[in-house]
């Protein structure tokens, strides 16, 4: 089946534009932008799999002198070499060094693929200080290399191998991307698309640190083993998640759901290996056919069960946790970040019909192939209809006063700025009231505001597991520790949230750089994770870290923030000189003067942007830490005391 040749790949545009504006090209030239790079190698050998000659995807971080390098190795078919009759080249220079040249727009092999988002693996060349393609075909081993994109040499065949696939090695270019390989990041989002393709073994292996070589290795024969993993330790229903599947020429969905004791509703939906966090056509196709299948079953109940005439979308989502992967040829995105699915470019496709139909006939056959478990979910969902019903009344009123509170109140304990500009304001929000007092006076009047929150920050996620969403809402909205947070952050929560109201772009947590402070974060971190998340995803979330020494020689003082940090200032000074090193044991010891100069003032300071990158492991890790089962809990923590690593903290 290997119809594949030069001639059909298009040529539509050189390289030499990608160096001069990469963020066209790779979306940015941050950390984003950099992983991106080898996603989009990843990606192409996705394609290989799904197109069903790979099975295998090995990742590898290496270090070449200070330059990171990255290999992917596969055991796809590898990069065709034929020689293109026009331009006489062969097909892997081409592919390697022309935009869009991939194939993958004429190659009607496969008419799904993964890639089709992609920009190809020339963009990671061109960005690349240099890159190696090593191609196994035909028994022969084809081999070229690149300069920032430019071919140093024709491909060769340097020797023979009795293997098939690809292995592209480069080193992102520096000059370009600042910032550093972050292993979890690239883990987390390698173990998300094992699960979404089934079969695939996916390695990475870390070997920077040769004292610290880190390796994973991904491989799930099921999507529902991405369901077991988002359900780990809750009780479920039923036993088996429910698996559903359907396939047609140009559409292809998997969908795989399961009941838990918990109250929330997780899930995740994905359009060609892509997440879309905002959901869009395949996500309301679901729920429409979700709703109408267990109402379809509840009328068979409802001889003994007179009063519900039909339950809503969200008493049959109570508890829910379910993944849909849906694979579709040319995807439509409402913007760049691919956030909400739209519908496809194909006229004949129209996707939310394809997922509701097959959602609402595959489960109602599951339904009635399966009465216990249908008879299990109807009372769940009867369950769900009757606290909805009853949570309602309480909430109105509740929501009426904090919506006053919030519009039309500010906390006593504010300092505020005198900046009226929101995009130009940060508040500090600061724990105890001596580190409030310092912050207070330290700060810079004019655009940063300071808050001190008094007695603890309820854990919303034990709450949440044990009560239900409107319950936690209402806590939230009563509580006196959390309205002040509210009334100055100004978007409330939940459904009422609202963006256009946030007071300040920047809202930075300032707590102790000990196991007190760590908590307090991780009690704001699930408020706002679970209850205002859009404020993470837009990047408004941060959390100041303080130094840990303050080391003084010489008339000169050091703020220091690791240990790692102390050592390297210790040694550049000299070890048998007299120093002065004094352990900050908490904000409160810094007078105002040294708290803004550590902490505060925008030019020396430093805080770390929480993000959202991988929600995933971000809703594992707030299950775990802040969850019910105190003994995983207790575990986790033994083991990752030591090395909770602000740094790397992608929540
Ligand atoms: C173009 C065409 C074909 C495969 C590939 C490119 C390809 C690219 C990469 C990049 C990393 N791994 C890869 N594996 C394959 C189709 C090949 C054929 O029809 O034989």
């Amino acid at each position: 089946m290997e119809s594949y040749t030069a001639k059909d790949i298009e040529i539509l545009e050189g390289l030499s534009a990608i160096r001069k504006n990469p963020g066209m090209y790779i979306g940015s030239t941050d950390s984003a932008g950099l992983h991106k790079m080898v996603f989009e190698v990843v990606d192409n050998s996705l394609d290989e799999a799904l197109a069903g000659y790979c099975n295998n995807i090995k990742v590898i971080i290496r270090k070449d002198n200070d330059l990171e390098i990255v290999e992917v190795d596969d055991n796809g078919r590898g990069i065709p070499v034929d020689i293109h009759p026009e331009k006489n080249k062969s097909a892997l220079e081409i592919i390697m060094t022309t935009l869009h040249a991939g194939g993958k727009f004429s190659n009607k092999n496969y008419a799904i693929s993964g890639g089709l988002h992609g920009v190809g693996v020339s963009v990671v060349n061109a960005l690349s200080a240099y890159c190696e393609v090593y191609s196994y075909r035909n028994g022969n081993v084809y081999y070229q290399k690149y300069i920032k994109g430019e071919p140093v040499e024709e491909v060769k065949i340097i020797g023979k191998e009795n293997r098939k696939g690809t292995r592209v090695i480069f080193a992102p270019d520096k000059e370009i991307f600042k910032v550093n390989i972050n292993f979890d990041l690239l883990s987390g989002r390698l173990r998300e698309l094992a699960f979404l393709n089934k079969n695939v073994t996916i390695s990475i292996k870390d070997e920077r640190d040769h004292k610290k070589i880190k390796e994973k290795t991904f491989k799930f024969d099921s999507l529902a083993a991405f369901i077991d993993e988002l359900n780990h330790g809750k009780k479920t229903f039923p036993k088996k998640p429910i698996y559903i599947s359907s396939k047609e020429p140009k559409i292809e969905m998997e969908l795989v759901i399961q009941y838990t004791d918990d109250n929330r509703e997780i899930f995740f939906a994905y359009a060609n290996n892509i997440r879309n966090d905002e959901g869009g056509v395949h996500v309301s196709g679901f729920r429409w056919g979700l709703t109408r299948a267990i109402n379809e079953i509840l009328k068979s109940y409802n001889k003994s069960n007179k009063k519900i005439e039909a339950f809503t979308g969200d008493d049959v989502r109570e508890g829910l946790t379910g993944v849909l992967s849906l694979r579709v040829v040319n995807p439509q995105f409402k913007n760049q970040t691919k956030d909400k699915l739209t519908g496809s470019e194909e006229e004949d496709i129209n996707i939310e019909q394809f997922v509701r139909q097959s959602t609402y006939d595959e489960l109602l056959k599951y339904l009635e192939r399966n009465p216990d478990d249908a008879k299990q979910i109807i009372e769940r969902c009867i369950l769900a209809y009757k606290s909805r019903e009853a949570a309602d009344r309480a909430r109105q009123n509740v929501r009426k006063k904090a919506e006053l509170a919030i519009n039309y109140g500010m906390p006593e304990k504010l300092a505020d700025a005198s900046e009226k500009d929101p995009a130009k304001k940060e508040l500090f929000i600061v724990e105890g009231d001596s580190a409030g007092g310092s912050a207070k006076q330290g700060r810079n009047r004019e655009i940063q505001a300071v808050l001190p929150i008094r007695g603890k920050v309820s854990n919303v996620e034990k709450l949440f597991t044990t009560k239900g969403k409107e319950f936690v809402e209402n806590k939230i909205l009563e509580s006196e520790t959390i309205m002040p947070l509210l009334q100055a952050i100004g978007t409330n929560i939940g459904k009422d949230f609202n963006i256009e109201k946030l007071r300040y772009h920047k809202i930075i947590i300032m707590a102790d750089a000990d196991i007190d402070g760590s908590h307090i974060i991780s009690l704001l971190l699930t408020l706002f994770y679970r209850y205002m998340p859009e404020l993470i995803k837009k990047g408004h979330l941060y959390i100041a870290m303080p130094p840990l020494y303050k080391i003084q020689w010489n008339k000169k003082v050091y703020y220091v923030y690791s240990d790692e940090e102390k050592d390297k200032i210790l040694d550049q000074i000299g070890r048998d000189k007299k120093v002065d090193v004094q352990r900050y044991k908490g904000l409160g010891e810094m007078n105002p003067e040294e708290l803004w100069e550590t902490t505060m003032n925008p030019e020396t300071r430093k805080i770390v942007r929480v993000n959202l990158d991988d929600v995933v492991s971000a809703e594992e890790m707030v299950q775990l830490l802040m969850g019910h089962d105190s003994k995983e809990r207790k575990k986790f923590i033994e083991e990752n005391a030591e090395n909770i690593d602000l740094e790397a903290l992608t929540l």
